[in-house]
């Protein structure tokens, strides 16, 4: 690689990431079943009707998974929480095998000298909240502060760092508007109301949080950088649009206590009575804040009903999930939320890397951290205080609606054996976090 440890502040942290449903195996240990298994049986869903019953079986196999993160060097691990596995019916009775297994990664992990980073929900809702109505009932607030308090009352003592939501608008946008993920609607006001609950949830996680004397509590971000597809006027307001849903929408509500003028005037009919009430719980002091970047889009209008927006196929080269890569955009964007949201607080990169068809040589993929890296060194040159940065991901792993075949681990996975082969990026990155 271009980078190594040594080109980096003293105390920054690399890390690699993964997500509950995506590695775990969910369909053992007594876990209870979320929208995602009822979301990937329903035919047209997901690639080839796959679901993450087996996944990478990490739930067996997480000795093993964590000595690969130990040797690679890295300084800490992002996981998360399977709500599900820990209370199968999203509220009331615990499933003892499921508070073991996080509290023995947990003891693993510092065994490993390795610093727990975890995120409570990354997308696996208990079926029994969501037919409850999910993300659009409010009562999922307190539904999901208790299952804060459940699961940071076992392992919260050992945790470097928690955030309560991986990503709010892939939980409420993507799910709820463009019906790509779980519950699989397409339903503005179903949206609105989830955009702005997901937001009021993590409030009430952090205060739980901060009621059981937790520290370094975040959230995390997923965004994409909106490039009109044109210099029209017309495109030019539609990607400021884009943004305003995609990036301002939910950094604004946690950190400015608003939202965006730009999307209230289209969303404001369809959101929940008195929203405004709610912005001391919604921007409840964190202590960091985590970027997940991945690549820009290309925006223009079109003719339909609000927010009349469309993505314009864009000249870049693509990974395999056919992302545009935009390494600029990762310092643009870091920059801009130090400047417009964040001030002085610290930013992780959260999550960053890309899907590869290559399983053994993904030259492709060293060349997009290095360009990546490159960025996030220029931030900091200009000042912005980013403390980390954390590879997606270790493992090849379910790709949600795109089933096992898109690729973006660290580690090869075969999913007919489930032997995990390093790539060329993980000796790479071994190399550059070596310390001598
Ligand atoms: C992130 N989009 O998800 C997630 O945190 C991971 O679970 C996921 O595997 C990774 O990125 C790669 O996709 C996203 O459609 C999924 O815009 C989809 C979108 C964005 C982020």
């Amino acid at each position: 690689m271009k980078h190594n440890r040594a080109d980096f502040p003293l105390d920054f942290q690399f890390g690699v990431a993964t997500s509950s449903y995506q590695i775990e195996g969910h369909a053992q240990g007594g876990a209870g079943t979320t929208h995602w298994d009822s979301f990937a049986a329903t035919p047209g869903n997901v690639a080839k009707g796959e679901n993450g019953d087996v996944a990478c079986d990490h739930y067996n196999r997480f000795e093993a998974d964590l000595d690969l993160i130990k040797d690679a060097g890295f300084d800490c691990y992002r996981f998360s929480t399977s709500w599900a596995r820990i209370l199968p019916e999203g509220r009331g009775p615990v499933n003892s095998q499921g508070l073991d297994f996080y509290d023995r990664l947990t003891d693993a992990l510092l065994e490993r000298n390795i610093k727990p980073c975890a995120t409570l929900y990354h997308w696996e809702l208990p079926s029994p909240l969501a037919d409850l109505g999910g993300w659009r009932n409010r009562d999922i607030a307190n539904w999901f502060a208790d299952f804060a308090e459940v699961i940071m009352g076992r392992i919260g003592d050992r945790m470097f760092s928690v955030a309560p939501i991986n990503e709010p608008w892939c939980v409420s946008w993507l799910s709820h508007f463009e019906g790509h993920h779980a519950p699989g609607l397409r339903d503005i006001r179903a949206t609105a109301h989830a955009m702005h609950h997901v937001l009021l949830a993590h409030g009430r996680a952090i205060e739980a949080m901060r009621g059981l004397g937790l520290s370094n509590l975040g959230a995390v971000f997923n965004l994409e950088w909106a490039e009109p597809a044109d210099d029209s006027s017309e495109s030019q307001k539609a990607a400021q649009l884009y943004d305003g849903i995609y990036n301002r929408f939910f950094l604004g509500g946690v950190f400015n206590k608003s939202y965006p003028e730009n999307v209230l005037e289209g969303l404001e009919p369809h959101l929940p009575f008195n929203w405004q009430d709610d912005f001391d719980t919604i921007g409840a002091p964190v202590d960091w804040c985590g970027l997940n970047y991945y690549t820009r889009k290309l925006i223009a209008r079109t003719a339909t009903t609000w927010p009349a927006l469309k993505e314009v196929p864009g000249p870049l080269p693509k990974t395999q999930m056919g992302w545009e890569i935009d390494p600029a955009a990762l310092s643009r964007f870091l920059i801009r939320t130090a400047r417009d949201h964040t001030g002085d607080l610290p930013i992780y990169v959260t999550e960053n890397g890309m899907a590869s068809p290559e399983r053994q040589q993904d030259t492709d993929r060293i060349d997009y951290l290095d360009q990546h890296l490159a960025e996030v060194r220029k931030a900091l040159e200009h000042g912005v205080p980013i403390n980390g940065y954390f590879v997606w991901s270790l493992l090849d792993n379910y790709e949600w609606a795109l089933g096992y075949e898109k690729r973006f681990g660290l580690v090869d996975v075969d999913f007919e054996t489930l032997e995990r082969t390093p790539k060329a990026s993980y000796r790479a990155l071994q190399t550059a976090l070596a310390r001598d």
